[in-house]
């Protein structure tokens, strides 16, 4: 399986520029942690992703829940990323037709195809969404731009399952050179890297969580632990680690647990 061998020889073999970036970083930093950086002024944000950007590969944004964005907030979320070596993920979750996804994405107050490296979309209408973004993304004239289609969802009762996640592969097949991967609870079957070897699609994992099962209102976690042993490529983790009484202490945890296991997981 692809998933035992390392970021490293996977670069080398990938096609995607921005997945051969990811991968380079993973390495470098030793670091599968994306931090899902759900907090809600500028201030707050960076000043957090300046603390724990040494430690992650990605910064995860809803920069739709910030509420004094502006120009100073992309800047500062640029800046930093440069600084500390990550790449910006916004979780927009585009859903909509195609025609009114490439206005969100290139355009209105959020400018995110300008900055963002990564978005993710759900395939709830059909694969013109995706391709709606593709287009977006190649005639863009910005490289290093991708999108992860999400295939499962961790909220309890989620009707992201079955032959929704299979479609959600078959999508992804037809727009390599935009869609990285996914973002699901584990390694895809239909996907498996086994079945096909020429394929690398990245598995991001979210609903990560140390110390907590879930919420109140239905998330559900598993650990960074059993994340990777499913396959999972990259680790998601939000409240876990920025509400850590001790957010730096709490990133190194996840960073360390993810990275054992992703070196177990190569080594055996
Ligand atoms: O670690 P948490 O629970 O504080 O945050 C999880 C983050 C949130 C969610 O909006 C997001 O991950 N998320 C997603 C994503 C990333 O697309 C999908 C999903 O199924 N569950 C989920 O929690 O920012």
């Amino acid at each position: 399986s692809r998933s035992g061998l390392s970021y490293e020889q996977r670069a080398v073999q990938h096609p995607n520029p921005l997945v051969k970036k990811l991968f380079a970083i993973a390495e470098k930093k030793k670091t599968n942690i994306v931090l899902s950086a759900d907090l809600t002024t500028t201030n707050e944000l960076l000043d957090i992703a300046d603390r724990l950007g040494p430690h992650i590969a990605v910064l995860k944004t809803h920069i739709d829940i910030v509420s004094d964005f502006g120009p100073s907030t992309i800047e500062g979320l640029t800046e930093l990323a440069q600084r500390h070596d990550f790449l910006l993920f916004e979780d927009r979750k585009f859903i909509d037709i195609g025609n009114t996804v490439q206005k969100q994405y290139k355009g209105g107050a959020l400018r995110i195809h300008d900055w963002a490296h990564i978005v993710n979309a759900s395939i709830l209408a059909g694969e013109g969404i995706i391709q709606a973004l593709d287009q977006t993304i190649r005639d863009g004239g910005v490289s290093e731009r991708g999108i992860l289609i999400l295939a499962e969802m961790t909220s309890k009762g989620s009707l992201a399952v079955g032959e929704y996640t299979q479609a959600s592969v078959e999508i992804a097949q037809k727009f390599p050179q935009s869609v990285l991967g996914f973002v699901s609870t584990k390694e895809l079957s239909s996907h498996s890297r086994v079945a096909s070897p020429d394929e690398d699609f990245v598995v991001f994992t979210t609903g990560v969580n140390l110390s907590s099962k879930g919420d109140a209102l239905g998330q559900q976690y598993q650990t960074p632990t059993t994340a990777i042993e499913g396959g999972s490529d990259f680790l998601i983790a939000g409240r876990g680690i920025y509400a850590a009484a001790e957010p730096v202490t709490a990133v190194k945890e996840y960073q360390q647990a993810g990275w054992d296991a992703y070196q177990r997981r190569i080594t055996s």
